[in-house]
């Protein structure tokens, strides 16, 4: 906690004679009032909660701080707390190794769903249990809500302070307005008008007694700089800054008992770093003299955005991974090697010259619930019963987002399937014109499930995965549900919602969406794809999914149908009746449908069921959709909307079926 107080004991007399002048005007003070992204005495903190799960772990279960803990996820550690890190652990130990460097490690496996349950619950055994459990992460979720509530309590509310989520323990804020209001208020020197009333004159110079600094971590300045220098306003505005996010760390301890480390700086990417530079339950201020020492240290792998595949490609493109030896590197030669908005970028951020903004959207765009299988499920019965836990675990997250108060709506319910190399995806309009709950998204899911299985060759199934996107804002007010009734929506009913963007894909070559963006050049290309995979909300968030993100990733990349789908897209009834004819009846090994009359397999069966199970789903809902089209028609004989039938490839064709079904019948599922 020792915090150099260099600047208070400055001599004020020798240097302030020296320079009289800011070297900021009063139109950058007054761009800071506006948190203009160009403006240079901007302030912008990162908060980030020490080693996370573990703490919410530890909270909940009332252990003493000083305790080794990692929370466990099926054989893996995903959250290792401070004093476990004492002992060398760290994410990539196993548990047996983990265990035998830190014998009284406490492990925490994550909160299951168990299959067939209605709610997530912490589970003694569950780590035994990868095929029947799946793994929540709505503890954290809700403790991440909660933090993010009390840091808005703290502030003022926005526009004076923007606060962004940026994952499930992060937090950007920009303090700029807030930090303007309190330096008016401590120098109503700086309140003006500007000499002359221009607005390019300079401020006069801060009092050097106006600075105290007290973080915890201060960073060195540039080789240039001396701690000499008289301070100006923007070392000022990074001290009330400092202050601010010193309140907001003790308003979260003290009233969620979590400790966090936070970085402030004059950009997102300096103060990412910067809450990263000391852990745990630090804050370090990186000044903007200190900015070009602080970042020459670094590998620039390390600062926001270049991580990934971005990093790679400049790694290999230079042969190093340091910003030092980066910065030797003239722009023009960055831009012929990487492009010109890429280069131009990059020779910027190595400055520490970052304009992205702080945007308070902390709103969800999609929510994914998935379970990868190990081994792969073969029924649809089980299928359906993961379904089922997964609507339950989206609708849970959807009422915290304010679905039953019809604040926030998805529009589209998606599900993915995948079998071997193919992944499918199948995806519903949400209907607008009833309350939301959990019954109409499961029906809706069954019914994606259904075409999935109607097209043949779902099982073994060893991925599916289900989410809602397109969320709108609701209604306020006394308007109600009829607020979300958007023309042309009401007629999209459940089983005509099961439509268009049915795909089959295959990873080699994009769908056309993606292809544009492929091609797009510059810095775009390589954000465009990430933005879009994070879902508007943590890459983290879904961190049990992160195999399942990847697959999506992959749905949306490369396709070209495979043999093998393409062998069940032709696969028609003709092609099966041929195929089996010839055999006898009374063959053991074959079996006739009740149904429709169709020899099959024995083995065949199970897959047979199901895709009866499978038609009388889509025919239910066909005929549900009729009816509610014909009572919406004839209620409003005026509207102009129409119903769809369902589209899906798969239409009509049973997968080993020697004779058109016949009758139908409806299967209750659980
Ligand atoms: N997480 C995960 N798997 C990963 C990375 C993170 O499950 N590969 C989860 C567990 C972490 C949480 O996300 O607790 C936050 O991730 P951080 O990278 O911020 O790590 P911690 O908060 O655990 O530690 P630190 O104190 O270093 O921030
Ligand atoms: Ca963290």
């Amino acid at each position: 906690m020792s915090s150099p107080n260099f600047l208070e004991s400055s001599p004020v007399s020798l240097s302030s004679q020296r320079r009289r002048k800011s070297a900021f005007t009063y139109r950058q003070l007054a761009q800071l009032a506006t948190s203009a992204t160009s403006c240079p005495l901007r302030v912008i903190a990162h908060i980030d909660l020490d080693a996370f799960y573990a703490q919410c772990e530890m909270v909940r279960l009332d252990i003493p701080p000083d305790k080794p803990l990692a929370v466990q996820q099926w054989q893996g550690l995903i959250a290792i707390n401070y004093p476990a890190r004492a002992f060398g652990l760290n994410r990539h130990v196993t548990i047996t190794e983990a265990v035998k460097q830190c014998p009284d490690l406490i492990m925490q496996h994550v909160a299951t769903w168990k299959e067939g349950d209605e709610k997530w619950a912490y589970h003694e055994d569950s780590f035994k249990n990868m095929a029947t459990h799946k793994v929540s992460l709505d503890p954290y979720r809700l403790e991440s809500r909660r933090i993010l509530a009390t840091i808005k309590d703290h502030l003022p509310a926005a526009p004076v302070s923007k606060v962004e989520k940026a994952s499930i323990d992060e937090v950007f804020l920009d303090l700029s307005t807030h930090v303007h209001g309190i330096m008016l208020e401590r120098f109503p020197e700086l309140k003006g008008p500007p000499p002359y009333d221009d607005p390019t004159e300079q401020l006069p110079r801060p009092p050097t007694t106006a600075l105290e600094w007290q973080t915890d971590a201060l960073v060195d300045l540039d080789s240039t700089e001396t701690e000499d220098d008289d301070p100006d306003w923007d070392d000022v505005a990074m001290v009330v800054a400092s202050e601010i996010v010193r309140g907001v760390r003790a308003k979260i301890f003290e009233a969620l008992k979590y400790t966090c480390s936070a970085g402030v700086a004059r950009n997102k990417m300096l103060a990412k770093l910067g809450s990263a530079h000391k852990k745990p339950n630090q804050q370090t201020i990186i000044r903007n003299r200190a900015v070009h020492h602080f970042l020459s240290d670094f590998k620039f792998t390390k600062i926001r955005n270049l991580g990934g595949k971005l990093g790679d490609e400049i790694v290999a493109a230079f042969s190093t991974d340091t910003v030092k030896d980066l910065l030797e590197v003239p722009v023009e030669q960055l831009k012929k090697k990487i492009g010109d908005d890429t280069g131009t970028w990059l020779y910027n951020i190595i400055r520490g010259e970052d304009h992205s903004e702080v945007s308070p959207r902390t709103q969800i765009k999609s929510m994914l619930s998935a379970k990868s299988f190990r081994p792969s499920i073969n029924t649809l019965d089980t299928a359906v019963r993961w379904i089922r836990i997964f609507v339950a675990d989206i609708f849970s997250r959807l009422v915290e987002e304010g679905v039953l108060e019809n604040k926030r709506r998805p529009k589209t319910l998606n599900l993915y399937h995948r079998q071997g190399a193919q992944t499918r995806s199948k995806s519903a309009s949400i209907p607008m014109g009833r309350a939301m709950d959990e019954t109409l998204l499961f029906d809706i899911a069954k019914g994606l499930l259904a075409q999935v299985v109607s097209e043949g060759r779902a099982w073994p199934c060893a991925n599916l995965s289900l989410s809602v996107s397109g969320f709108e804002e609701g209604v306020t007010g006394n308007k109600g549900i009829g607020g979300f009734l958007l023309r042309g929506d009401e007629a999209k009913a459940i089983s005509a919602a099961v439509r268009e963007s049915s795909e089959v894909r295959n990873p080699e070559t994009p769908p056309p969406s993606k292809r544009r963006r492929v091609e797009e050049s510059g810095i775009q290309r390589f954000f465009g794809a990430r933005q879009e995979s994070s879902g508007g909300n943590s890459e983290r968030e879904e961190q049990q999914d992160f195999h399942m993100k990847d697959e999506i990733r992959e749905a949306h990349s490369p396709f070209d149908v495979p043999p093998s789908a393409q062998l069940a897209s032709d696969d028609t009834p003709k092609a099966h009746a041929e195929m089996q004819s010839g055999h006898s009846d009374d063959d053991p090994s074959r079996y006739t449908c009740s149904r429709c009359n169709s020899t099959l397999l024995v083995t065949e069966q199970g897959e047979h069921d199901d895709w009866h199970f499978a038609k009388d789903l889509a025919a239910d809902l066909a005929a549900e959709e009729r009816t509610n089209t014909a009572a919406r028609e004839q209620s409003r004989p005026s509207s102009t909307s129409s119903s769809t039938q369902p589209k899906g490839k798969g239409r009509g064709r049973p997968p080993n079926v020697v004779k058109a079904e016949k009758g139908q019948k409806k299967l209750q599922f659980g």
